[in-house]
């Protein structure tokens, strides 16, 4: 890479020592690079710039004289036992005093922090999210992958200007929604029955790449809306849903490097407050996801009233050997579906509902939000007919009658969520189910709402549902999906974070749920290693960060 880009700005810092020495304080004139983020210093012992004259910024830091430490230069002998950073703008830059020109990658903040005392180090974490603005792309390429139903798909990486290397790889559905971004596959059938993603490789490795490495750049949002605007359409097609979202979440993950963060904290929006969510476990699985006869999709188990992230997955755990159990005593299949979930031949969603409630009680737990409840996704929008009835179980019912049917059911099984319980084009069979059970049950949206901003708006608008199912390739972009669920969070509505039945082992979502504090997560059957790879990161992330609540909000 070329030298830095330098921008013009001002340090202003003030540093005090424990030692009665008065304060040191001053001004000067400073250069940030725009390709790192990184503070070129002319003199001074601390400080922060500005990187455009519009942006405030100044950091104040105490040392003690006591333990001295040479790399805050000779004027200011002493460790730093406390940092306050004011930020107003978005971009700042912290460095040690050097004599000379130097650039500081902002990284190295990750050394001082241990210097750090709690209040200052939290204070520290949350300003540092937003100080890495501007950057550069210098390495982008995608490679053709296979997903967990032996499909291709991608797996995109990322290498920015100061060095942070990130990979996402995407996920893939199969009951997809009609408004959803597109998959762009190659159609090729001689290989890989047409489903080949080389095209979509491809357009990341020129297109999407020659876009980023053109300039620089300031928030993941800016590149997320140059990339879409290069693809021109509605829904990603001509580059692909797929490379987009790719692109985006691997730029995500590098951009969390960079600024030394977590990428669950890196994605928690301004006000929010970051939470473990309640893993929701699919373990009987229907519909296109399973070769059954069973019209229901999903089955899942959520231990909502576990008092800890490694309960809640055990108790997944337990009670999906209890089922398996269960269904061996009555000689039916313990095959796997798509999600991991077992796949039996049964018709009658109550008969399944009934075996869940047996498991969950021979596993030792108690039934409901206080112990561990049930959720279902029949993904009507599959079962839905020509005439607009809805078949289940070879019984033709209309979308009133559906709608009983799930009243029955709340009432009699400890089903707290419905999922897509009626077809993506039954606005009214929606309207109508969310002013009778949306009181007390949890109605989320997947194939009608397609993480879109604006579908979600007016299905709000229009009172269809109450929550929001979040997949990021549903959309195309992590900034798209964000702004989903900002509009959910700002309307009331909850947001369901949620895999793809075709997964890899990228844990992506763990940190999106974690850091969007949405209380609750979907990534199929506790067994699979792509669909466990998503418990075992909320594990990681609960067992480094114990300060973190469980649980629905
Ligand atoms: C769903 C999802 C995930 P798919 O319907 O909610 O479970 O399935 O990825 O096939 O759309
Ligand atoms: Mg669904």
């Amino acid at each position: 890479m070329a030298g830095p880009t330098l921008l013009p700005g001002r340090v202003t810092w003030s540093l005090s020592r424990d030692a009665g020495s008065p304060p040191l304080a001053g001004q000067h004139e400073s250069a940030i690079a725009a390709s790192t983020g990184a503070v070129l210093y002319g003199n001074g012992a601390i400080g922060a710039a500005r990187a455009r004259p519009w942006r405030r910024t100044s950091v104040q830091a105490q040392t003690s004289a006591g333990a001295a430490e040479p790399s805050l230069g000779s004027r200011t002998p002493g460790r730093v036992t406390a940092l306050q950073i004011t930020t107003v703008g978005r971009s700042w830059a912290e460095g040690r005093g050097l004599t000379g020109p130097k650039a500081l990658p902002l990284r190295r903040l990750r050394v001082r922090q241990s210097t750090l005392d709690g209040t200052a180090a939290r204070r520290l974490r949350l300003d540092r999210r937003s100080m890495m603005t501007v950057f550069d792309v210098t390495d982008l390429s995608a490679l053709e992958i296979l997903d967990s139903r032996g499909r291709p798909t991608l797996a995109v990486t990322v290498r920015l200007g100061d060095g942070s290397t990130a990979t996402a790889r995407v996920p893939s559905g199969a009951s997809t929604g009609s408004r959803e971004a597109v998959e762009r596959r190659d159609g090729d059938p001689a290989r890989y029955e047409g489903k080949g993603v080389l095209g979509a490789a491809e357009a990341v490795n020129t297109e999407i790449a020659g876009l980023l490495h053109a300039r620089s750049w300031a928030s993941l949002a800016e590149a997320d809306q140059a990339i879409i605007e290069l693809d021109g359409t509605a829904n990603k097609s001509r580059l692909g849903a797929n490379a987009t979202v790719g692109v985006s979440m691997a730029l995500a993950r590098a951009l969390a490097d960079s600024a030394g963060l977590p990428l669950w904290r890196w994605l928690a929006p301004d006000g929010v407050t970051p939470s473990l969510p309640v893993p929701h476990f699919n373990v009987l699985n229907g519909g296109v996801h399973a070769p059954n006869s069973l019209d229901f999709q999903e089955f899942m188990i959520a231990p909502v009233g576990a008092p800890s992230m490694a309960e809640a997955v055990r108790a997944g755990a337990e009670i999906y050997a209890a089922l398996r159990r269960e269904l061996t005593s009555r000689k039916l299949s313990t095959g796997l579906g798509d999600e991991g979930g077992f796949a039996p031949e049964i018709t009658q969603p109550e008969q399944v509902l009934g075996l869940l409630v047996q498991a969950i009680s021979d596993a030792g737990y108690k039934t409901g939000t206080d112990g561990v409840s049930i959720a279902l996704d029949p993904a009507a929008s599959e079962f839905r007919q020509p005439d607009g009835r809805y078949k289940v179980a070879s019984e033709l019912l209309s979308s009133a009658e559906m709608t009983d049917r799930y009243a029955a059911i709340t009432g009699q099984f400890p089903v707290h969520l419905i999922e897509d319980g009626l077809g993506e084009d039954d606005d009214d069979g929606w309207i109508a189910l969310t002013a009778r059970l949306g009181g007390a049950t949890e109605l989320v949206g997947d194939d009608i709402f397609c993480t879109n901003p604006a579908i979600i708006s007016q299905a709000i608008a229009r009172g269809i549902g109450n929550s929001s199912l979040i997949k990021l390739n549903q959309i195309g972009t992590v900034t798209e999906t964000l702004q989903a669920m900002a509009v959910c969070r700002q309307a009331g509505y909850r947001q369901f974070v949620s895999h793809r039945s075709g997964e890899t082992e990228d844990t992506f979502i763990a940190d999106l749920a974690t850091g969007t504090g949405c209380g609750h997560l979907k990534s199929g059957a506790p067994a699979r290693g792509e669909r466990v790879a998503k418990y075992n990161r909320l594990l990681e992330i609960a067992a480094a960060q114990p300060d973190l609540v469980y649980g629905m909000p």
